[in-house]
């Protein structure tokens, strides 16, 4: 009898962005066949509470439970405790909703008692029922650093509480240099039937940068045997949502897909470029889909999914570069 294979992939993704592409792959793969390796550089501890917003986003999302409007946080949420809170002068310039608040716990409660977070997100995509194993790029913390005119900021000070409005220098990855690739984050990337590695349409500088800063993991990208394919965060020099665009000005990086696709260099052996950068088609040196990449539907996505597994499949396992 022959028995078809079924389709892995493996999604590398941030927060907002990334999650609208796992959604996508997450409808047109069958279940437990996505695998999603998640920034953490953006976790901080808030108010007692371990808060890891890329991870947030990425079960909201895949649980259907996100906030369509915002892209972070739940739908139908409540704000009693983030009012209670305000009535008695604590901070709320990082909105806890009352059922986001659940989540906190639950993760900061299992973590002081030493579970690690990658078994705390297991569970926790289970219990609501998503048929995608999300991982987290790593057990250890690392947190991403944003040197600005105003000094070293921490990442959420930078983001939610200053809006990004501080030009950016520099970044840097704490802790990076001491973390490990996960047992679990190795074992997929290393599948010898995986299908394709995506680099969803994230921002490159403060979503994915994190993740290739795990020591090992450009390697098993390298060595995957899936050729890695990255989608363009920027359609027609522009950001969808967030500081793309404006930190790439701010580092002296030209503001266009073709800088972003030069950023992944030896990394990835495909791009999806939106249609209205067609021109730079012929600047790329790499094999690229040119199609509309803007997910403004879940129809959107899930066709953005699908031409993406197919452009991978025209791949196959190219041989690869050094990362
Ligand atoms: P964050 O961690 O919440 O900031 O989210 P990500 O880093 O995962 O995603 C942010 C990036 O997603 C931004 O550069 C956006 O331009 C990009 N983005 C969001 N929606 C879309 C979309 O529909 N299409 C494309 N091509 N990029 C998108
Ligand atoms: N983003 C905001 O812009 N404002 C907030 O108040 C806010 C709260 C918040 C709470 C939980 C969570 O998981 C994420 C939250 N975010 C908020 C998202 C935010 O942290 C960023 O979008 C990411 O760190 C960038 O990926």
């Amino acid at each position: 009898m022959n028995v078809k294979k079924q389709p892995h992939v493996v999604a590398i993704s941030g927060g907002i962005g990334g999650a609208k592409m796992a959604l996508g792959l997450l409808h047109i793969l069958p279940p437990q066949r996505l695998s999603v390796v998640v920034n953490t550089g953006d976790d901080f501890e808030h108010l007692g509470l371990r808060i890891s917003p890329d991870l947030d986003t990425t079960l909201y999302t895949l649980a259907d439970l996100a906030n369509p409007q915002t892209g972070w946080g739940r739908r139908n949420e409540t704000w009693s405790f983030l009012h209670a809170l305000e009535q008695m002068g604590g901070e709320t310039w990082f909105k806890l909703g009352d059922g986001d608040l659940a989540l906190h716990l639950l993760r900061t409660r299992r973590l002081t008692g030493g579970e690690s977070l990658t078994q705390i997100t297991a569970d926790l995509a289970r219990q609501l029922g998503v048929a995608a194993q999300i991982l987290p790029m790593s057990d250890a913390l690392v947190q991403t650093r944003v040197a600005t005119e105003f000094g070293e900021l921490e990442f959420q000070d930078y983001f939610v509480r200053r809006q990004c409005q501080p030009r950016v220098n520099a970044l840097r990855f704490a802790g990076a240099e001491s973390a490990q690739v996960t047992p679990q984050v190795r074992a997929v990337l290393q599948d010898p039937q995986l299908d394709a590695i995506v680099i969803c349409p994230s921002n490159p500088y403060l979503s994915i940068d994190p993740i290739l800063a795990v020591p090992g993991m450009r390697e098993l990208l390298r060595d995957a045997a899936a050729p890695v394919i990255a989608i363009a965060p920027l359609i027609g020099g522009a950001a969808v949502k967030g500081p793309t665009a404006k930190i790439m000005g701010e580092l002296g990086v030209p503001v266009s897909s073709l800088a972003v696709a030069q950023h992944y260099a030896g990394l990835i052996d495909g791009f999806v470029l939106d249609v209205h950068d067609r021109a730079m088609e012929t600047q790329l040196e790499l094999p690229t889909l040119i199609t509309d990449t803007l997910m403004k539907s879940l129809d959107d996505r899930l066709r953005l999914a699908r031409m993406t597994l197919d452009f991978a499949a025209t791949l196959g396992r190219p041989r690869k570069t050094a990362a």
